[in-house]
């Protein structure tokens, strides 16, 4: 039996009962009294008990009681429970002291140097002791042979890492003194976590808020796929997100935490620095984002832990025998807490304890110094580790930690402001304040240019840091990429796809499928190959892969499928391969991130295949994308359902004619738009060999359409051609051509047919290209381009394209299912020749013969475009020309389908 202490009873109201006639009070009382004593002879396990049997007893009776998601705005440890501070408090305030000044003086300093260059102080300052606490007790560099923790960081609080990083001796002075300057001649720090940047330091690309969250969740969950697949061992390592209370408003932050809770992921621990402020202001001025986020985390299954009050109010709180104390804490909204935070002690007593005279009473002994300073639990080392340790031990669910703070702690008279999120300098007074309340020792005039400072190597303060991190592993936040021997398909084991289909009509994203079908066999990556899909299997005709290698299921298939009689039932399985996400594109990302980084943060060099619709891809998940980049992670996209008129009946909501053009803005992401299986073919092999045997830093998008023709077999030396976007798919008919067609995807049939009705009707003879990328083209052109202008005395390159067309006479008619900026990426270069056609304009529900009419990409329309540049070159007679629109059925006089 445990005994225990009580907080007191809230009086009525605070209680939050609705009847107030005398004596139900005063039965309710007794209720109460009797419900006290019965925990404090039993214990709490107990008293829980009672009240679920009270509970459904009360639902029997027809008693409809609110569901309850919060709890009181105290802390969820008590007092009682917790344990002693493992650590030595006075050095590691000390070290945290150091950290927070060199991080606050690196961003004062290069303001100072360089006005603007920005960077951000109060945000670390809220969270420095919940930093240090992981750093110094948890945050593990090492599981045996495997990684250790994950930590995925606010972006706006990376001065105080770097602080630190600087203390533990992995950055130079040199290197704190070139933060924000990355760009000269001696080695700078990047402004946030950016592996792109600095890819022996950080891992996680978190500054676009949100993002950081729910690839946190996703990552959880694919460290158990790969210990479930048995690719990696089972470990006890954590992942550790911290997260800002004002980026929790964003919806990728809370879009996926019932999956974290369904997938029972107690691998993954939240922090959320409440800080109450976001950037403009308070993020609940008018109510309190603790509480919210509590009911919303608990509503969606986490384990919650709040950390709000510090020791100091414990005291306060057992010394209450009114219970108006935590009435007081209640009734406050977050815009009064920032208030007294700002206003000071005085205000505290008149506004917080004052509306009470027994509040004021409990704090007669106190000073309005000490009441400006009763510390907040985020700020309390003790308070902090109680709450870490509790949520490494919880099982079967994961923890988030509401932690309270105060954004700006330690900058004077910018504490707490709403203002604080932007200050980058503190003014002398500050200044001052600072380096006395830290007790930096550095002269005054040093801590006037803010001045880094690291004590000597054998202080204490250095030798316990780095005996703390010795015993947690080393220091943790390192990224490395190990060199793999991996034997990958060379080009004939995809003989299949390089064949053709003999006559048979498929389409590329059936070719595609059973390439991957194909790839899941191979003895030494098959394992590796992780197929992603958000709900659109059937779609591109998954069914039998599903079969195959499975769906994973953390918990196996718990039901017997109704098809299970059928081949192709829906299989799951503990250890199946295929990640099916359910609809959320933005979830599969983080999958694909999480895979398409697992060559470096779990030493196993996953090949994560992405398909999706291909309109909801770059548009709706863009920003995930660009942070995959940033991430060097390494994959394939793969868009299916592609193009404005191959997609039939879907309409303006579905058809995709611009995702080439988003595409084409991440510098990492080569997009090919390809036409026939043995494309797709070429460039996944060439890719899997070029990411995980050279280990480039790149990733693929592809699109995949869903027409069906026959699939030619691929023409001898095309290989080269299709890697680096264009060759040469059907000469001429009969003799010298005196027009090129370009066609991209489907649309090359289009353009092939074009030839035929030139070579026919109109005795014009044209050579037909495939292009398969004009990105890839445009950036070597660029290249080139960039290579002659910075070398003028040297002998001029040419750029692929104008190497491949050497000969190849006459005007360009480029057609293509996207958007006509994407051939015209290449006009700098073809000065003169080139006519584009492509489907700018929304889209509409109809088939294709007469979605490929509206958008003028139609064979009828390319050989008439032809014609029409001819004439005007005066290589056709222009009557003839405008006769043959009329002739072909294409409507001179119809709308813009741009702007229909
Ligand atoms: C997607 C996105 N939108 C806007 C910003 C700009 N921004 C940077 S920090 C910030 C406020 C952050 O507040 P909070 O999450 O509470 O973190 P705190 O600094 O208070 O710890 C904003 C709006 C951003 N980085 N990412
Ligand atoms: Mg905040």
């Amino acid at each position: 039996m445990t005994t225990m202490k009580i907080p007191p009873a809230p009086d009525i109201e605070a209680a939050g009962l609705q009847t107030a006639q005398r004596d139900v009070i005063g039965e309710t009382t007794e209720w109460i009294e009797a419900f006290d004593q019965m925990v404090a002879e039993e214990g709490p396990m107990a008293g829980a008990d009672l009240l679920r049997a009270l509970t459904r007893r009360a639902r029997q009776a027809g008693v409809d009681l609110p569901i309850q998601l919060n709890t009181p705005y105290v802390n969820t440890i008590r007092v009682e429970e917790e344990e002693p501070y493992p650590g030595d408090r006075l050095i590691e305030r000390r070290i945290k002291s150091l950290v927070r000044w060199n991080a606050m003086a690196m961003v004062h300093r290069q303001n100072k140097k360089d006005p603007g260059i920005g960077g951000h102080i109060s945000t670390y300052s809220s969270l420095a002791t919940l930093i240090e606490v992981g750093f110094n007790h948890f945050f593990r560099a090492r599981y045996g042979d495997e990684p250790g923790d994950f930590l995925y960081l606010q972006g706006h609080a990376s001065p105080g890492i770097y602080a630190r990083a600087f203390l533990a001796g992995m950055f130079t002075e040199e290197q704190l003194d070139n933060f924000r300057h990355e760009l000269r001649d001696k080695p700078g720090l990047s402004s946030y976590p950016h592996p792109w940047l600095m890819p022996y330091f950080w891992r996680f690309p978190t500054v676009s808020m949100g993002l950081g969250p729910i690839n946190a969740i996703y990552q959880a969950r694919f460290m158990r796929y790969l210990e479930n697949r048995g690719l990696i061992a089972k470990t006890d390592r954590k992942i550790w997100a911290f997260v800002g209370d004002g980026e929790t408003d964003e919806p990728e932050a809370m879009g996926s935490l019932t999956l974290a809770s369904r997938e029972k992921l107690d691998n993954l621990i939240f922090v959320v620095n409440c800080n109450l402020q976001r950037l403009d202001g308070p993020v609940r001025g008018n109510g309190k984002i603790i509480q919210d986020l509590e009911a919303a985390f608990r509503g969606a299954g986490w384990n919650v832990i709040k950390v709000i009050w510090g020791a100091d109010w414990d005291e306060l709180l057992a010394r209450d025998s009114t219970g108006l104390l935590l009435k007081r804490m209640e009734e406050c909204v977050d815009g009064d807490y920032q208030s007294c935070k700002v206003k000071g002690g005085a205000y505290i007593r008149s506004y917080f304890f004052g509306k009470y005279s027994e509040l004021l009473e409990l704090v007669a002994d106190k000073t309005d110094e000490e009441l400006s300073k009763l510390r907040l639990g985020g700020h309390d080392p003790q308070k902090v580790y109680n709450a870490y340790k509790y949520a490494v031990e919880h099982r079967g669910a994961p923890t988030v930690i509401l932690a309270k703070t105060i954004k700006g702690y330690g900058l004077g008279s910018a504490e707490a402001r709403n203002a604080t999120h932007q200050e980058k300098k503190l003014n002398d007074e500050n200044l001052a304040h600072f380096r006395a309340r830290f007790d930096i020792p550095i002269p005054e005039q040093a801590a006037h240019d803010g001045a880094p400072y690291r004590p000597p190597e054998d202080s204490l303060e250095i030798l316990y840091l780095k005996q703390r991190r010795q015993e947690l592993g080393g220091y943790i936040l390192q990224r490395q990429v190990p060199k793999f021997d991996l034997k990958i398909p060379e080009l004939d084991y995809f003989a299949e796809s390089l064949a053709g289909s003999k006559g048979r009509t498929v389409s590329t994203t059936m070719g595609y499928v059973s390439m991957l079908r194909h790839l899941l066999k191979h003895p030494e990556i098959g394992k590796l190959i992780v197929p992603i899909v958000p709900d659109e299997g059937r779609t591109f005709g998954m069914e039998s892969l599903i079969r195959q290698v499975g769906i994973y299921a953390s918990q196996g298939q718990l039901y017997e499928p109704h098809d299970q009689d059928m081949l192709l039932y829906y299989r799951e399985a503990k250890d199946g391969q295929i990640l099916e996400e359910g609809i959320t594109e933005a979830g599969s990302m983080g999958s694909f991130t999480a895979a398409g980084t697992a060559y470096a943060n779990y030493r196993v060099p996953m090949i994560p295949f992405f398909t999706f619709y291909s309109m909801f891809g770059f548009q709706r998940v863009g920003d995930l994308i660009w942070a995959f980049a940033d991430a060097r992670g390494r994959g394939f996209l793969v868009g299916g359902t592609a193009g404005r008129t191959t997609l039939a009946g879907e309409g303006l909501q579905h058809l995709d004619g611009h995702s080439h053009v988003l595409a084409s803005v991440v510098p990492t992401c080569a997009s090919y738009d390809c036409a026939y299986v043995y494309e797709i073919a070429v460039i996944v092999q060439d890719g899997i060999r070029r990411m995980f045997q050279e280990g480039e830093d790149r990733f693929y998008y592809i699109t995949a359409y869903n027409e069906d023709y026959a699939m030619p077999e691929m023409p001898e030396g095309a290989a080269e051609g299709i890697l680096r976007g264009i060759y040469k798919f059907k000469p001429a008919p009969g003799g010298k051509a005196t027009l090129q067609l370009f066609g991209s995807g489907p649309i090359l049939n289009e353009s092939v047919r074009a030839q035929q009705i030139l070579a026919e009707k109109y005795k014009v003879q044209a050579d037909v290209w495939s292009v398969t990328s004009y990105n890839e083209l445009r950036r070597d052109a660029l290249a080139t381009e960039r290579w002659n202008r910075l070398h003028p005395a040297d002998k001029e390159k040419r750029p692929y394209v104008l190497e491949v067309l050497e000969g190849a006479a006459g005007p360009i008619v480029a057609a293509t299912d996207y958007m006509k900026i994407v051939p015209d990426q290449l006009a700098p270069w073809l000065t003169g020749r080139l006519v584009t056609l492509g489907t700018d304009g929304f889209g509409r529900s109809d088939n294709r013969q007469h979605l490929r009419r509206h958008f003028e990409v139609n064979a009828e329309s390319i050989a008439a475009a032809a014609l029409s540049r001819l004439a005007r070159d005066g290589k056709f007679d222009a009557r003839k020309a405008q006769k043959a629109f009329r002739d072909l059925g294409v409507d001179t006089e119809k709308i813009d389908p741009a702007r229909a």
